[in-house]
């Protein structure tokens, strides 16, 4: 197929399609964020510059020019940077808290029981890499031990988080000397808010060596651990064909979304609708079958281990009530709109919370547990085929718009992919665990050879301080132009799939050299890596460049992204990757520019301690323009 010939989605179209949801609900008295959004400005300038105070009760104080310092004295950098700490520690602490539920399912997987093991050879690597015992021993002591060990690195009382040694022994040096090494992550977050406490540290410079230790605490712990962990129950995700939009909700079939981050839920979920029951409930009841469909990063667990299709990402979650068509909408953890519960009032939508962590007013409240799990689904998937009944065919508009898309590129997959190609494949024993890896040397050569310019990871939210998902396209696209594989996480994912860059015909839209290279291996430009907690993947894939090529992690011409990020788990990443020695181009400020020098601290300041900072521009023309022109940077110090 030639480029000309290619008619994937625009993102006209995609406005299109939510423009013309809007103007229903609005028909229906259903309320929306584009909405709020308008009765929300101007939004506070104090706090968009990150200048305003509330840590204590003798405030909220605000740096003005005629006041230079809060009740107690602290100043404009002290409390920009307090905030921007405290955002990092709540991010981490959400996706670790997340990766703790995870360890707690380890901790009770059995055989017989829908959470058992599923990639075994997984669990034997992580098992040799903690020093767990497997020799001869039952899987499930060894998984129950791991899950143990896994916990006891959220509070160990000395030491640094197990993972860091996962890294090159260059960044464990920085790391180290840099008093950037997370201990426990319990205890990052727990410093970092100790430390942002009314009457402690004031100085800008510390707060942001600490916001790079939390990041770390989650990019090399909780996440690391979360991701490993959904690995070995759910099996580590492999290439796989799936769709992705509004259009893959499906008017004669029960829709039931599934939307949130912790997989333990959507699982039990799409395995209880595949279940010869359910099937027969469904026929019984007179419907064609249930259709699960995913939403955020929930979507991007179940899509790269069963290929469910994805129905959108996070400013797209009430696009699907507003369908009229979907029977059920079961959330887990994080993203999750407050507004999902009047809103579903306006529809059938039985809308289901299931965590202690996210009780939402207007939701039917599920406590999920994992030993009742596949029961409370099945329960679930049948009250969402009952209600079929209710659907008001006058509400339903199912934009017709999706996409095809290979998803499922973990660094197993790509290192698969690549020995596909060059056979370059080994199986080594490692502490007694079987280790299968092949290596990056097919990918460092074409980089080498500027065949491929480098690598970007996309990652983020979306954010209505910008067009949504056009900041995602417009960069993607051009990076693709240029030569530069996209390896994607998140909400930035789905953005690249609603526009098709996720399928391998898109190769049509590269540059000369990355076509050759997604013809040569199959695969298409952009990879999906999975979801936000699975930046820590990305983590992996670059250290394994650094080790294959021989050179320090910072000097490889690999970056960071995130156009359109919202979230505090961002903050937290950012800062992870940053200190893991690459350097982020943002797209949305981090609300700490009221400070000149924290704008300098996070922009250069880093780069001596890490060797990597921030690049922030809100046009996104000019951000992919000073992405290029940095991969160009490093290509040159590296005299490639
Ligand atoms: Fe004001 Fe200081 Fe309290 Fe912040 S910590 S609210 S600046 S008095
Ligand atoms: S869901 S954190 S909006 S990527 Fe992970 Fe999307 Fe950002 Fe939530």
């Amino acid at each position: 197929m030639r480029k000309e010939e290619l008619d994937f989605t625009t993102i006209e179209q995609l406005e299109a399609d939510t423009g013309k949801l809007c103007e229903m609900a609005a028909g229906l008295g259903a309320p929306t964020w584009q909405e709020r959004k308008e009765k929300q400005k101007p939004q506070c300038k104090f706090g968009e510059e990150g200048v305003c105070c509330r840590i204590c009760s003798m405030g909220p104080c605000r740096i003005t020019p005629k006041a230079d310092r809060g009740i107690c004295g602290a100043d404009v950098d002290t409390i920009a940077a307090r905030h921007y700490l405290r955002r990092a520690a709540a991010g981490s602490a959400a996706h670790s808290d997340h990766a703790r539920e995870m360890a707690h399912a380890l901790l009770k997987s059995s055989a017989d029981s829908q959470f058992r093991i599923r990639d075994e050879a997984k669990l034997l690597r992580v098992a040799a890499e903690w020093g767990v015992e497997s020799e001869g021993r039952d899987v499930y002591d060894v998984a129950h031990d791991v899950a143990l060990h896994g916990l006891n690195e959220f509070g160990k009382p000395f030491g640094a988080l197990d993972c860091l040694k996962r890294a090159t022994d260059e960044r464990q040096r920085v790391w180290r000397e840099q008093e950037i090494e997370p201990r426990a992550i319990d205890r990052e977050v727990s410093t970092s808010l100790h430390m942002t406490h009314m009457g402690n540290t004031a100085d800008a410079p510390t707060l942001v060596r600490q916001s790079l230790r939390v990041g770390m605490a989650d990019g090399w712990g909780g996440s690391m651990i979360g991701t490993d962990f959904s690995d070995i129950l759910f099996g580590t995700p492999t290439a796989r064909a799936t769709e992705g939009n509004l259009g893959v909700l499906e008017d004669e079939m029960v829709n039931i979304v599934v939307h949130g981050h912790d997989p333990a839920f959507s699982e039990m979920m799409v395995l209880a609708a595949e279940t010869p029951e359910i099937q027969e409930y469904a026929k019984s009841a007179g419907v064609k079958g249930v259709n699960m469909a995913g939403l955020c990063c929930t979507a991007n667990e179940v899509a790269m281990r069963h290929g469910v299709r994805m129905v959108g990402n996070f400013l797209q979650q009430e696009n699907a009530v507003l369908t009229g068509a979907v029977e059920m909408m079961c959330v887990d953890i994080q993203c999750i709109f407050p507004a999902l519960g009047p809103l579903t009032d306006c529809y059938h939508t039985i809308f289901v919370t299931s965590s202690p962590v996210a009780r939402i007013p207007g939701s039917k409240y599920v406590q999920f547990e994992t030993e009742t799990a596949f029961d409370q689904a099945k329960g679930l998937v049948k009250e969402a085929i009952d209600n079929y009944k209710n659907r008001d065919k006058e509400k339903v508009y199912i934009p017709k718009s999706k996409e095809e898309a290979t998803v499922g590129y973990p660094c197993e997959q790509i290192i698969l992919e690549l020995d596909d190609v060059t056979n370059s494949h080994e199986v080594k024993t490692v502490n007694g665990a079987t280790e299968e890896r092949g290596s990056y040397k097919p990918a460092i050569d074409a980089i080498r050879a500027g065949v491929l310019r480098g690598a970007v990871a996309m990652v983020g939210c979306n954010n209505p301080k910008v067009r949504p998902d056009y900041s995602h396209i417009d960069i993607m696209r051009t990076l693709m132009e240029h030569d530069i594989l996209v390896v994607t996480t998140g909400c930035a994912a789905q953005a690249a799939t609603k526009v098709g860059f996720m399928n391998k015909e898109a190769k049509e839209l590269c540059g000369d050299g990355l076509k050759r290279v997604c013809t040569l291996i199959g695969i298409p430009p952009v990879l999906h890596m999975g979801a936000c907690v699975d930046i820590s993947r990305m983590m992996l894939l670059a250290t394994g460049i650094a080790k294959d090529w021989g050179v320090d992690i910072t000097k490889i011409p690999v970056v960071g992204c995130a156009p359109e990020w919202m979230s505090e788990k961002a903050v937290a990443i950012a800062n992870y990757v940053v200190a893991t020695g690459l350097d982020v181009y943002l797209g949305i400020q981090p609300q700490v520019q009221g400070s000149e020098q924290m704008t300098e601290l996070i922009t250069e300041g880093t780069r001596g301690i890490s060797g990597a900072g921030y690049i922030i521009n809100t046009d996104p023309d000019e951000l992919v323009k000073a992405i290029i022109d940095g991969i160009e940077a490093k290509r040159k110090l590296l005299d490639i």
